[in-house]
């Protein structure tokens, strides 16, 4: 756990003045919460503050579009502090950051950092859990943000197969979705190919099929969902492949896929729909 400081002692450690200090957590670029009516500022988050600013005092000068969001993002995750959290996103959109850059850019890079800690040894899975609740509610509170207004361009389907039990990344691709203007209906994640054959039956006509898969033992169940999706949906509605075990274009495409995407590129995949392969017979 790391030491929370007084805005005085933080202030004394930079070598300022209390009100500058203050300055800092009020534009965001100092992460501190509060408690009783009393400013608190983690060590690690005045360290990792202290480092960027390089000592010297520029703070100002120091983009904060550009701050690093996603390291602080991480401290709080790890000291699971949920309102901490919201305070650096809230700062991150207030620096001018968009909804999907906060996901891209802020929520997934902590997200890694907290899976190679985990894969390092250094954390439990507790605070694995802990920061993905956490995670859990930032996007409760963003995912509203990403609806457009006006006409839906239609349903797109998202799901991970059985054995899969990462859900907030199938959640931050529906939302990826809901900003391109699709309506998403989102069954999560673990969802065994039969039941998944009858829902997809049930919703047609769809735009588009979304598959996610993080964890390598669910690739094969993540086929076999491809596979029912590309017998189920029409010819020219594309069946679109993401995920950390799904790294790119090959390996959707080696899944039976007819695509790749990104958070960033997911409405782009599903827009461009699918173009069979005409033969020609001579
Ligand atoms: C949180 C988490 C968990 C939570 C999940 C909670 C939940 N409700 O989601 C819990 C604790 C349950 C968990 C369990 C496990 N986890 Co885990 N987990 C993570 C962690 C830290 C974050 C996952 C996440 O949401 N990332 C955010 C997503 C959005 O990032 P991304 O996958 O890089 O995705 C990018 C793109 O691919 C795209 N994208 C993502 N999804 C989709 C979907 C679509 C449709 C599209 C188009 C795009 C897209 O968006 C991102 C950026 O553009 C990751 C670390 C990491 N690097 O991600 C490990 C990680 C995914 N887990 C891992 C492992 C090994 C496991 C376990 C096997 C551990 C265990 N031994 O029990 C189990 C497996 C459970 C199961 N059966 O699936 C490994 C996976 C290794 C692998 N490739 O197989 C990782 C990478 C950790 C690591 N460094 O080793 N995990």
């Amino acid at each position: 756990m790391s030491k929370f400081l007084t805005l005085h002692e933080a202030a004394e450690r930079l070598g300022v003045h209390y009100m500058t200090v203050y300055r800092y957590v009020r534009l965001g670029q100092l992460a501190a919460r509060k408690e009783r009516g009393t400013w608190r500022v983690a060590e690690s988050d005045l360290e990792l503050f202290q480092r960027r600013d390089n000592g010297s005092g520029a703070a100002d000068a120091v983009s904060r579009r550009s701050a690093p969001w996603s390291a602080r993002l991480g401290n709080r995750l790890l000291e699971g502090d949920a309102t901490g959290a919201w305070k650096v996103v809230e700062g991150a959109l207030t620096a001018g950051l968009e909804p999907l850059d906060i996901y891209c850019d802020v929520i997934v890079p902590a997200l890694e950092h907290i899976g190679s800690a985990w894969a390092k040894g250094e954390i439990g899975i507790a605070e694995e859990h802990l920061a993905t609740m956490i995670v859990a509610r930032l996007l409760g509170r963003l995912g509203p943000s990403f609806n457009r207004r006006g006409r839906r361009k239609g349903v797109v389907v998202v799901a991970g197969p059985q054995g899969e039990r990462h859900t907030l990344s199938l959640a931050m691709a529906a939302d990826a979705l809901r900003a391109g203007g699709y309506s998403v209906l989102e069954f999560g994640s673990d969802m065994p190919v039969a039941e998944f054959e009858r829902q997809l039956e049930a919703w047609l006509p769809v735009k588009g099929v979304c598959v996610g898969v993080l964890n390598d033992e669910a690739l094969d169940a993540a086929r076999q969902m491809v596979a029912a999706a590309r017998r189920i949906v029409g010819p020219t509605v594309p069946v679109v492949m993401g995920g950390g075990a799904v790294p790119d274009e090959d390996h959707a495409i080696r899944l039976g896929a007819d695509r790749w995407a990104d958070l960033r590129s997911v409405a782009d995949a599903i827009e461009a729909g699918r173009h069979p392969a005409v033969t020609v017979s001579v």
